[in-house]
């Protein structure tokens, strides 16, 4: 591996100086973005290896292409892992990431102009679940439901029968990337099953913390597919999974393949591979045991300090903050601020929010990936300390420079896994 960034070094060293300061941005700073993650150094291993220069379009024993006899390994590895931590049936480990398995979902099973039942962007949906301005909310008729923001962000289930009933959607999707609760899955499956829709439940969010089973699996509640993404809470290689039951893997790996998408990045299928090893090892358990300890520790300081998060709470290891009526600042700027202290989050828009995506009422927090470096509460309610802190006084440069002092200091106490420490 050393020799390989002493070559880089010398054949492109923009792109070189470039790897090094990221590495000293994620090595020096805290990491609350709730979708990002450091993954595992063997998956760094196997990202970076040869299988990125195989084609295999196919599946394993169905390739178009020779060559194949440690591809369809791997890959049967990944599927077998996958089905075994999810309790799924199938598993299709081929998809580029969350975009693309979403849409071959929706391209197995609906035609253009079905309508699909899917959670308003603002009350934590995804882009892909429908969004005006996604290439999906143009070819299928999204219906968007809301959380009952008066009642802990709960699903409104009367309210979703109702549109159910009216509308008759071919599938009622849930998932999030910006919702800080759990699901009942069961009460979404009564509610399609009333009007014979199918289920869909994207986990990109929260896979990690499903295969650990610290929160429901949606294939317990009899989901039809469930999709996820593998870099998220799972800790693994950018990419995408779709679990389904047997009755549907033909139509979804045709989705996939050749419906979708070309040849697969079988250097992230390797990686997907060691990653579900990992979860399905006890010591991912209590990782993710601790993501929600995290989560709920962050939530208590704020809370406590009269911060006004979005559905008063959290479930899981995410956090919305309405800056706007905490500190009269909108996400865009309290993302910056929190910038010059070392600790990176993002704008969010919050339910409803009558300002702009760009310059919303809100920022995201999430816990997988400091809980990867293994902070616990001590450094939890250090961290929100600081970052009400930083949000209260964000003119005092001075306070703001002896707050990014402090958040350095605890980084350099707690390794990023993968990179080495810093250079003497
Ligand atoms: N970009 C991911 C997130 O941050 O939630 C989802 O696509």
């Amino acid at each position: 591996m050393q020799d390989f960034r002493r070559l880089l070094s010398q054949t492109d060293p923009a792109v070189f100086d470039a790897l090094l300061g990221e590495e000293k941005r994620q090595r020096e700073g805290v990491e609350l973005i709730p979708s990002e993650n450091y993954t595992y150094p063997e998956v760094l291993a196997v990202l970076g290896s040869v299988f990125t220069n195989k084609y295999s379009e196919g599946y394993p024993g169905r390739r178009y292409y020779g060559g194949q006899t440690y591809t369809d390994r791997i890959e049967s590895l990944a599927r077998e892992r996958a089905c075994a931590l999810f309790r799924a049936e199938h598993a299709n480990v081929q998809p580029l990431s969350g975009s693309p398995m979403n849409q071959a979902v929706y391209f197995a099973c609906l035609k253009p102009g079905d309508t699909v039942l899917g959670m308003e962007l603002s009350h934590g949906g995804h882009l892909t679940h429908g969004a005006p301005v996604s290439h999906m909310g143009k070819i299928f008729t999204f219906v968007r439901y809301k959380t009952r923001t008066d009642r802990q962000g709960a699903i409104d289930f009367d309210e979703l029968s109702r549109v159910a009933k009216e509308t008759r959607p071919k599938m009622i999707l849930c998932g999030y990337s910006s919702y800080p609760r759990d699901y009942d899955y069961r009460a979404f499956k009564a509610v399609a099953d009333d009007v014979g829709a199918l289920t869909m439940a994207d986990v990109a969010h929260i896979g990690g913390l499903v295969a650990a089973d610290v929160m429901r699996n949606p294939l317990d509640g009899g989901f039809d597919f469930v999709t996820t993404t593998t870099h998220k809470s799972l800790r693994g290689p950018r990419g995408g999974m779709i679990l389904c039951r047997a009755a549907h893997a033909r139509i979804i790996d045709a989705s996939v393949f050749p419906g979708l998408q070309g040849g697969p990045h079988m250097n992230n299928v390797a990686a997907a591979a060691v990653t579900f090893k990992k979860a399905a090892e006890p010591e991912f358990k209590a990782y993710a045991r601790q993501v929600l300890a995290n989560a709920r520790t962050l939530a208590a300081v704020f809370l406590g300090e009269q911060v006004s998060l979005v559905t008063g709470g959290t479930d899981n290891h995410l956090l919305v903050m309405d800056t706007a009526a905490s500190f009269a600042m909108d996400g865009k700027r309290a993302e910056e601020v929190l910038d010059r202290i070392g600790i990176t989050t993002n704008k969010q828009v919050i339910p409803d929010d009558p300002r702009p995506p760009l310059r919303p009422s809100g920022i995201r927090l999430g816990t997988p990936a400091c809980t990867t470096r293994g902070m616990r509460e001590p450094e939890m309610e250090a961290l929100a300390g600081w970052i009400v802190a930083a949000l209260r006084h964000a003119d005092d440069d001075a306070r703001l420079a002896r707050l990014a002092e402090q958040v350095k200091a605890l980084c350099s106490r707690f390794p990023v896994p993968g990179l080495a420490p810093a250079p003497v």
